[in-house]
């Protein structure tokens, strides 16, 4: 094997060729770059008390994963929001996740709260090459 060591970032075509002059063609990507969730998300709408529209948007198609708290929680780390759990390894059942396009409002479905209860929903995306967002939160203030 021979060759020069790519690690840019984007789109790459590898060429191989045998001794006898076939060639097979790889394309591949190198993305080192982490997603970013867009400025107004996350957000809520159609707050029903027991139910709310969790609302989200990044800059490329990712995964998203967010875990539901009561207002005040101390927010888990990227891998605990992944692996759905508070900051103490306790698994949440309001948690979950959903894979989003690039620049596309998702609307995700959250059931199961208490109507009188503030919270605060915590959120990472990770892109396809695993690259991971910061955390965001988002506080929702009940009456
Ligand atoms: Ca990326």
């Amino acid at each position: 094997m021979s060759g020069t060591l790519v690690n840019a970032e984007g789109w790459h075509t590898l060429v191989v060729t045998d001794q006898s002059g076939n060639t097979t063609t790889v394309t591949f990507t190198i993305d080192k770059t982490a997603p970013t969730v867009l400025d107004e998300y996350p957000d809520v709408k159609n707050d029903l008390g027991n139910s709310i529209n969790l609302l989200l948007g990044t800059d490329e198609d990712t995964t998203a994963y967010f875990v539901v708290l009561v207002k005040g929680s101390s927010s888990p780390s990227e891998n605990q929001i992944i692996a759905g759990t508070d900051i103490d390894d306790i698994h949440l059942v309001l948690s979950g996740n959903a894979s989003l396009n690039a620049n596309t409002e998702e609307v995700i479905n959250i059931n199961g709260l208490d109507k009188d209860s503030s919270y605060e929903i915590f959120v990472v995306v990770i892109d396809k090459a695993g690259n991971k967002s910061m955390v965001h939160g988002f506080v929702l203030n009940r009456p």
